[in-house]
């Protein structure tokens, strides 16, 4: 044999041997797939069934690795449908960990996992998730309030504080935080029809002028909160018409002119109804200017 192809052949087999290699390497990093472990059983949310359409998806070592939708309220992979979970045989005696998606959007952690077994029979895994209620739309009817100069909420005093609030499950209670506005940290919300909650307050005469975010918390019957969404009402000194912060004879005049229709002097009714009478006319312009020259009978705005 020539000596050049005496190379070639040597070639051949050192090319032939890293290629084997290579195949060993490539069995070594992704071994041949496994038949999926397969669960199905119960689902229940809040202690009541997860209602059709909610996800439940399996994760090994934070990989989704299966997922199936909820077709009957409260089972998932009934009919033989299984929620399949794909491995391999690497993955033996790993944990499956199970996350639970509402239709609503809240997403959850199942209270139970399971181990990837190698050629497992189908198995019932009940499934459990816990989630707090959601909050939605919150408001202020009206958005602003006079502080209730004389604690006796009249016209224009008073704000209907209100909130959404919805579960899978029962509510066991929403309160709102008024200590900012003078009232109490856990004031009831009633439910007033449908998902809506509310309760009607003044501020406490005193309370500073501002912008004040009123927090709720939402319980629902599973016991979880939700204490993240606020509603913003805006406290004025009753009686600062022009809205400069203080109460004197400016916001009278002010008041006075906006009474008899000048032009420029727009204000915000519900701070100018000084004499409490529920309607401004140019009796409160008066009983303003009566109140700052400090006549009897004339102590308290209204
Ligand atoms: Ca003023
Ligand atoms: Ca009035
Ligand atoms: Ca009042």
């Amino acid at each position: 044999m020539r000596k050049g192809a005496k190379k070639v052949a040597g070639g051949i087999l050192i090319v032939s041997l890293i290629l084997s290699l290579g195949v060993i390497t490539a069995v070594a990093v992704s071994p041949a797939p496994a038949p999926p472990n397969k669960f199905w059983g119960d689902v229940r949310v809040n202690g009541v069934d997860a209602p059709v359409d909610t996800i439940i998806e399996a994760y090994i070592d934070g990989e989704l690795r299966g997922s199936t939708i909820v077709g009957i309220s409260g089972e998932y992979g009934g009919n033989l449908d299984y929620l399949g979970v794909d491995g391999t045989v690497f993955d033996r005696g790993k944990t499956i960990n199970f996350v639970i998606s509402l239709p609503d959007g809240r997403e959850m952690s199942a209270a139970e996992t399971a181990e990837w077994g190698y050629m497992t029979p189908p198995r019932k895994l009940n499934l459990t998730g816990n989630a707090p209620p959601i909050i939605t739309d919150p408001s202020a009817n009206p958005e602003v309030i006079p502080d209730d100069t004389d604690n006796n909420p009249l016209w224009g005093e008073e704000a209907e504080l209100s909130v959404n609030v919805t579960d899978i499950c029962d509510i066991a209670s929403v309160t709102i935080d008024l200590s900012a506005i003078g009232g109490d940290s856990e004031v009831v919300m009633i439910n007033i029809g449908g998902d809506t909650y509310a309760v009607t307050t003044n501020a406490t005469a005193g309370t500073p002028s501002g912008t004040y975010l009123l927090m709720v918390n939402a319980t629902n019957a599973a016991g979880l909160s939700n204490a993240d969404v606020g509603i913003e009402l805006t406290v004025m000194m009753n009686g600062d018409v022009d809205e400069d912060g203080d109460v004197d004879m400016d916001d009278a005049v002010y008041l006075g002119c906006h009474a008899l229709g000048v032009p420029g002097y727009d204000l915000n009714e519900r701070i100018a109804d000084v004499d409490g009478s529920g309607v401004v006319n140019l009796l409160d312009a008066v009983y303003l200017a009566s109140h700052l020259d400090g006549i009897e009978g004339y102590e308290l705005l209204h």
